[in-house]
């Protein structure tokens, strides 16, 4: 069975950061912090999907998709990342995933979609070696509880983002600047993975994964110094994340004076490497790479995002190349072969500046566009013998979108955030009817 899904995140829906005994997450206290996020806006509310739920269930329903991929709020289960399980924050995804399964919606369970915390990140966060450990100590306790209706686990989001956007540039929680001393934060993150993926498999969790955020990168020409620097952010973007996943060992990382991770210790590889399930894949633009203008020097990156133009863009701003999903599908079964497991598009998706109009339709036509272009990329792709089992829309809801607030919208479903009154845009209608006719 194809997987049809809708994905989301705890921070950016959940809301109801105090109720229930939940703990505080590094992006409560970031989105507290002035100057960091557009406008000044917090995910206190966001779209009170906490209280919201079922309502939010039924669009889903509605919708006609066969999965839902949400993820789980760390500090709502362990306040303090670690030891003392709260309960009450557990029952909120009790009723969640009881509610799936009577609507035959397949729960596909995120474990980490960047809400660490607070209490782990005070000693350090991915910077900290134990934090891996407290993972899959997190992972056992909801696997524990949850395994037997959640079929589908997804341990990490976008290990990759969450290093570069939360530890090296600043733009997300915690808020750290630390260039490429963030590397270990790749490292922390892949042993979290695989540690999680051992205690899931004691709790028999059914279909591992780990969701890698992908880029088909494109060189700015044919010069040797721009293909060796689109070579290097290939590297670092796609390959940091994938090869010691698939393969069991970390790519070559001296373009960037890395000779060998430093926080990488015996076994942690064969940890790492542990065979998965699927590979949960989230595309959203290729990104064309050029070399510095000068020959970079000791820390500095070897490589320059020189901007795609000639492609319409997504109210972010991002260029929308469809047939990019393609490219990046077929190219993983290119160059990992038989070691790459099944696919899964777990975020797919496009902002636009919806707003309902005077009949109170939201006409998002250029969403519509853009998924016809990427679930016809997926399809090109398994003709070309990529195994592709799922694609999920990100995201189902307009919503809190980490450092822009609620700036960009990208949901199937339009938000007014001062009333919460959802409204299914033409996009809705139109998967609706895609979904139907397969
Ligand atoms: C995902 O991250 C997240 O998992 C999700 O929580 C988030 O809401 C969603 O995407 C939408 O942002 O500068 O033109 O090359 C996506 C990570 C990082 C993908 C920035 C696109 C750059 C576009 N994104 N990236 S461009």
């Amino acid at each position: 069975m194809f997987l049809w899904g809708t994905a989301t995140a705890s921070y950016q829906i959940e809301g109801a950061v105090t109720e229930d005994g939940r703990g505080t997450s590094i992006w409560d206290t970031f989105a507290h912090e002035p100057g960091r996020i557009r406008d000044g806006h917090t995910g206190d509310v966001a779209c009170d999907h906490y209280r919201r739920w079922s309502e939010d269930v039924t669009l889903m329903s509605d919708l006609g998709v066969n999965s839902y991929r949400f993820s789980i709020s760390w500090p709502r289960i362990q306040p303090e990342g670690t030891g003392k399980v709260n309960e009450a924050g557990f029952g909120f995804y009790d009723r969640l995933v009881d509610e799936l399964c009577e609507r035959g919606i397949v729960p596909a369970a995120t474990l980490f979609h960047w809400d660490l915390p607070q209490a782990l990140e005070d000693k350090g966060g991915w910077l900290n070696r134990d934090t891996a450990h407290r993972l899959a100590e997190y992972a056992g306790i909801v696997a524990e509880r949850l395994a037997d209706r959640v079929p589908m686990w997804i341990t990490l989001n976008e290990p990759f983002i969450h290093m570069v956007f939360g530890y090296a540039l600043g733009a997300h929680a915690p808020g750290r600047t630390l260039f490429l001393d963030a590397l270990p934060t790749a490292h922390h993150q892949l042993l979290g993975h695989g540690l999680a993926v051992q205690a899931l498999r004691a709790a028999r969790a059914g279909q591992v994964l780990i969701t890698n955020n992908c880029t088909p990168v494109w060189p700015a020409s044919g010069s040797a110094e721009d293909l060796r620097a689109a070579d290097a952010y290939d590297t670092l973007h796609n390959r940091l994340f994938n090869d010691p996943i698939l393969t069991g060992a970390y790519p070559d990382m001296s373009a960037y004076g890395v000779a060998a991770l430093d926080a990488v210790q015996d076994g942690d590889l064969e940890i790492i490497a542990q065979p998965l399930d699927g590979l949960g894949i989230n595309y959203y633009n290729p990104t064309r790479i050029a070399a510095p203008a000068t020959p970079p020097g000791p820390g500095e990156l070897p490589f320059e995002d020189a901007g795609i133009t000639g492609y319409p863009t997504t109210a972010f701003g991002w260029p929308v190349v469809p047939d990019g999903l393609r490219e990046l599908l077929t190219g993983l079964r290119a160059r990992y072969g038989d070691a790459l497991p099944p696919v899964y598009v777990t975020e797919n998706g496009c902002s636009q500046p919806d707003e309902p109009g005077p009949d109170g339709v939201v006409d998002d036509q250029a969403r519509i566009a853009f998924l016809d272009g990427h679930i016809g990329a997926v399809r090109a792709a398994v003709a070309e013998g990529v195994d592709v089992r799922g694609y999920y829309v990100w995201s189902l809801l307009d919503n809190f979108e980490w450092a822009e607030g609620f700036n960009q919208r990208f949901g199937l479903v339009h938000v007014d955030f001062a009333t919460q009154k959802r409204t299914p845009k033409a996009s809705y209608h139109w998967l609706r009817e895609r979904i139907a006719a397969q």
